[in-house]
């Protein structure tokens, strides 16, 4: 053959394997006939082979027609191999799924409502020049009662109210309040902090949970007066409540500080007329607080002639049952029913 003839017969090469395709219904049929025409025994390496036997100054031609067959076939073996895959994909989708049906909307997850309240709370304090702290779930005898001045007969070390984990030592903390002590043994004075987190008590009935949040509150300065504590304690009530609710200091009692006062807020469910939710008082307890009592300071080596603090410790489940209005149970909040806590997306 001479080169004029490799060349043709090259170029209906290319022309036949396009008609071969036709037949081929698969990936493998596609790969054999290629193999067929450009493999080690095909017609295509046949006529390669007769390169060494053409004049030189007709190689290059009949090189560059070798180069362009084996690129014709390579390519149209490649695009029906595509198309094929195409199709079936398509005809599995159209089998298998109804593109008519609805989307499935991914479900979104959101903070749990006592994180939204428990950071709303923490905020409003950041913004006041506090600093946030924290303290184990699993405390001593010594942080949670001793070091706060309960005399050893006081009922909170009651096995009837406080889970302990070794009998009279070892315990889980029933306030925040040994965050107070750890804070003061710890820190260089002023402190200014409050500690977020998770309390444990003996209780159980719809206002009152085994497992509930507190936020502790503590400042400790020169000059610090019950009038600082009343003023931060209004303005966030005002902040976290609004500005209109009534807010009343009721005096109280709690072995570490003294004098003491329980917070109470105008019913946020009847204004003040009296209902289930308030026990027909009108008013809701939200926190605890007082002046720190001097036995508190000296256990931490204050100097209590020259210091003065005052501590506030806040439920925040109760505060999130006020600011929901509607939460009949405190328990909605740990049992975790997807239902419930998708209401508080935001
Ligand atoms: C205390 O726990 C004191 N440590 C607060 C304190 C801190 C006083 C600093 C003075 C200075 P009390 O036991 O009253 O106080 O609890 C504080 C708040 O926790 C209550 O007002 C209430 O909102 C909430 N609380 C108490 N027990 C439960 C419970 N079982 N479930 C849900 N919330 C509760």
């Amino acid at each position: 053959m001479n080169s004029g003839e490799i060349v043709s017969r090259l170029r209906e090469l290319g022309d036949a394997f396009k008609a071969d395709l036709k037949s081929r219904e698969s990936e493998m049929d596609i790969r054999a006939l290629q193999a067929a025409y450009l493999g080690g025994k095909g017609e295509v390496t046949a006529l390669r082979k007769m390169l060494g036997k053409i004049p030189a100054e007709e190689r290059r031609t009949v090189g560059q027609a070798l180069n362009d067959v084996k690129d014709r076939i390579e390519k149209a073996a490649t695009s029906a191999i595509d198309i094929l895959k195409e199709g079936a994909s398509r005809e599995y989708l159209e089998r298998h799924v109804d593109l008519t049906l609805p989307g499935r909307v991914p479900t979104v997850g959101s903070l749990h409502p006592l994180s939204i309240v428990m950071y709303d709370i923490v905020d409003i304090f950041v913004s006041m020049g506090f600093d946030v702290v924290s303290g184990p779930e699993v405390e001593t005898d010594y942080y949670n009662f001793g070091a706060l001045n309960f005399p050893d007969d006081h009922p909170a070390r009651d096995m009837q109210d406080t889970f302990f984990i070794k009998e009279g030592r070892t315990l889980l903390r029933t306030h925040t309040s040994p965050v107070q002590v750890r804070t003061m043994q710890s820190r260089s004075l002023p402190i200014k902090v409050v500690a977020p987190g998770v309390v444990y008590r003996r209780d159980d009935d719809p206002t009152h949970s085994p497992m509930f949040l507190q936020i502790e509150g503590l400042l400790v300065d020169e000059g610090v007066t019950f009038a600082h504590l009343k003023g931060v304690l209004s303005a966030f009530i005002h902040q976290i409540f609004g500005r209109d609710v009534k807010l009343r200091f009721r005096p109280s009692f709690f072995p570490f500080t003294e004098p003491s006062a329980e917070v109470d807020i105008e019913c946020i469910a009847c204004r003040g007329r009296g209902c289930r939710l308030c026990s027909q008082s009108g008013w809701i307890e939200i926190l605890g607080s007082g002046m720190i009592d001097p036995a508190v300071l000296e256990e931490s080596s204050i100097d209590p002639e020259r210091y003065t603090g005052f501590a506030f410790g806040l439920g925040v489940d109760r505060i999130a049952m006020l600011r929901y209005e509607g939460i009949t149970s405190i328990k909605l909040f740990y049992e975790n029913d997807p239902r419930f806590l998708g209401c508080f997306r935001r």
